[in-house]
């Protein structure tokens, strides 16, 4: 029997222990639990009991573990951190988190969209970038994805978005992925998701790293100051470690090696202090600006290119704490776009306007309760109350019986709760929206929305020749997966035709259909030339750091060659990780034992971002019989990435199809700052583009 004693926590509350600081299992209710490995039962072998409230409250309590799924964005990953601010803006917005020198706790969550909660982390998909700050002044969510534009210019098309891009209706697959009828027959059809598809259909969608991609708040907000001046703004994340994405056959491989690569690969980064950082940055114009473009400022569909309206770096954010707990942080979580405070405002975009209402009605529905804000993850660091009271889940206990306002209890000595305050509280910015507001009761678009295609173009324009050819890769293999409905691709093509003739022609040959005529546009593209700041390869940075190196090993190695490399990697701030036929190591040439972090079948080169080969004869010939071994190589080289090999490895990559090229080295220094990057050029030898 275990002795039970009574123990006061740390915050006063009352703990029953157990002999040896083990803390005793009790029910929900508090009273300590003898067995919890057998139900109650009539006789050894007889039937459980009822009365066996341990078994029923612990099974009923598992019944319900799960809630409702976000409806998009289900699968994510979150992370505590914090944010700097590091530019005075008081002339633009009087938001204390803006303060100089201010730092503010945040949770973020990076998400899949289209995928379930269980669905892996790699698909062809846009990622959500929610950032929750806890500012003095009350929660500030800037729910943005790592896309600077959307697919739809009116929140009325949002259901039909997403139904047409989720698993189909009535067969339920395919899960996490848009490569089917239904998603593209819609899209084809509205032309004007056709500057989003350019992006979606990019690498974009195919990040290395979360920490590796950038975030936008998408929208255009406004900024206010204290004297009521405002501004338009939009909102930038720009990663310290640069862009940098995988091509389409290493994420479909990564698939199959790791599910859960970009999860891992943030919490680990953060376990390991090597916490990820983005600087805020913003772009801000006046009406005079916004007036002055050929595209409107309030379509989502659109962006404002960073030559016309450079992005102002104004503060960092790190991300320093993994969760304690995955549900009561990540799943809870619930970003509200309304979460804003004084100095932050909406626009009228009809895409935000929309997100407004959702988003508080989802969190009901998803937590179950209208006090979802008192959860902790959700809860405001700085004070906070009102007269709301009741509801289901209730935590708070609020005294007295100020529940209602006005009210004159103070001038009987009682509480009477909290006031509104016309100076600190939130206004919203009245002007700068122009006269539309008091028109008519309208469902219709601004005049500009109806461009549909300038914007692409731009997109497409910024590209180097390898991201276009993976756009109109992408679009090929898409469309190629469009079963039945023969009219879909031809009427995608008659709109590519409008962003560029060229990418139209590769997308109908890749697809082997003849080019149509091109679709109708709604208003006439306008020339919109390029901006370097919309590629992903003008945008990376040559660095190891945040870069895993694999280093596959046999018996009969070299160790000291191992070790160098390893700290040659290290001492470049990269990750090296030992592979070997066995996980528990192999011999190498003097005799003793290396351990290795992974077996070959079990750590594909996918995982990686370089490899180094570090073979001895006898181990590269039992290599050459070995699958993993010669996939490990070919999908390194195929994947576009540096190879290091010494001499015995010859017949391996040989035998693997690797062609020398300067991502291919001895394992000398070249390897090291070969493995920074990747090797677009390699990739026409190597398979078909479109
Ligand atoms: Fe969302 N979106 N969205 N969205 N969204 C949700 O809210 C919605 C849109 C974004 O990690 C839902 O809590 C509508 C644009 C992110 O918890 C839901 C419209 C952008 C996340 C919802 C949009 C986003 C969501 C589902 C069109 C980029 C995940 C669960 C009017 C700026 C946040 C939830 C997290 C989540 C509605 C369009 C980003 C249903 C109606 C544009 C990052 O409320």
């Amino acid at each position: 029997m275990t002795k039970i004693s009574t123990s006061v926590g740390d915050g006063g509350e009352t703990h029953q222990r157990a002999e040896g600081d083990a803390r005793v299992l009790t029910t929900n209710h508090g009273m300590p639990i003898g067995d919890n490995q057998n139900s109650l039962k009539s006789g050894a072998r007889g039937p459980t009991l009822l009365e066996d409230f341990v078994l029923r409250e612990k099974i009923f309590h598992f019944d319900h573990e799960r809630i409702p799924e976000r409806i998009v964005h289900a699968r994510g990953s979150g992370a505590h951190g914090v944010f700097e601010a590091t530019d005075d803006i008081s002339d633009l917005s009087k938001a204390a988190v803006f303060r100089k020198g201010e730092t503010t706790e945040v949770f973020v969550r990076f998400s899949t969209v289209a995928g379930g909660a269980g669905s892996v982390d790699t698909p062809r998909d846009v990622r959500g970038f929610a950032v929750k700050f806890y500012t003095t002044e009350g929660n500030w969510d800037l729910v943005g994805n790592n896309i600077p534009v959307f697919f739809i210019q009116d929140a009325i098309k949002f259901p039909d978005l997403v139904h047409a891009v989720k698993m189909e209706a009535d067969r339920a697959y395919p899960q996490a992925g848009s490569a089917h009828d239904t998603f593209w027959d819609w899209a084809s059809l509205m032309p004007e998701s056709t500057h989003m598809l350019m992006w979606a259909m990019s690498d974009r969608t195919l990040p290395r790293s979360l920490r590796m991609m950038e975030g936008f708040g998408v929208h255009t907000f406004r900024l206010v100051n204290a004297e009521g001046k405002v501004s338009f703004v939009k909102f930038h994340w720009k990663p310290r470690l640069g862009l940098q994405s995988t091509i389409w056959d290493e994420a479909l491989k990564l698939q199959a090696a790791d599910n859960d690569y970009h999860r891992r690969d943030l919490w680990e980064a953060i376990d390991t202090g090597a916490f990820p950082q983005w600087d805020l940055g913003i772009q801000v114009f006046d009406q005079a600006f916004a007036e002055a473009q050929p595209y409107d400022v309030l379509d989502a569909t659109k962006l404002i290119p960073e030559d016309d309206v450079p992005v102002r770096i104004i503060g960092t954010l790190t991300l320093n704490r993994n969760p304690d707990n995955f549900f009561a942080e990540t799943e809870q979580v619930a970003f509200l776009p309304t979460n804003i405070v004084p100095g932050i405002d909406f626009s009228n975009d009809p895409l935000l306007q929309g997100r407004l209402f959702s988003y508080l009605d989802t969190q009901n529905s998803r937590l179950g309760t209208t006090n979802f804000h008192q959860i902790p993850i959700n809860a405001p660091r700085c004070p906070f109350g009102n007269f709301q009271r009741d509801g289901k889940m209730q935590t708070q206990v609020p005294k007295g019986r100020a529940n209602y306002e006005p009210n004159s209890l103070a001038d009987h000595g009682e509480d009477g709760g909290p006031r509104e305050s016309a100076e600190r509280g939130f206004a919203t910015a009245n002007a700068l929206t122009g006269p539309d507001e008091q028109g008519d009761k309208l469902r219709v678009r601004a005049e500009l929305f109806a461009d549909h295609y300038s914007q692409a173009r731009l997109f497409y324009h910024s590209q180097t020749k390898a991201e276009q050819a993976h756009i109109a890769s992408s679009f090929v293999f898409e469309l190629s997966k469009v079963g039945v409905l023969d009219q879909v691709p031809p009427r995608m093509v008659a709109n590519l035709r409008n962003v560029d003739e060229d990418l139209a022609k590769r997308v109908a040959d890749g697809l082997g259909i003849e080019v149509p005529d091109a679709a109708a546009p709604a208003r006439a593209p306008v020339k919109m030339g390029a901006s370097d700041a919309l590629s992903i390869h003008k945008n990376m940075k040559d660095t190891l750091e945040g870069r895993v190196v694999g280093i596959l090993f046999t018996d009969g190695s070299d160790g000291g060659a191992i070790d160098a490399i390893v700290a040659a990697i290290e001492a470049e701030k990269g990750k090296a990780v030992l592979v070997a036929p066995k996980v528990g190591g192999a011999v190498l040439a003097d005799g003793s034992k290396r351990k290795a972090d992974g077996q070959l079948a079990g750590m594909p080169s996918q995982i990686f971002d370089a490899v180094a080969i570090i073979v001895s004869e006898d181990g590269c010939r039992s290599l050459l019989k070995e699958a993993a071994a010669i996939q490990f190589v070919m999908d390194a080289f195929g994947h576009l990435k540096a190879i290091g090999a010494n001499d015995a490895a010859r017949p391996l990559l040989e035998k693997a199809g690797v062609e020398p090229d300067k991502g291919v080295t001895m394992l000398d220094k070249r390897f090291v700052a070969a493995a920074k990057r990747r090797y677009y050029d390699r990739e026409p030898g190597l398979r078909t583009l479109a």
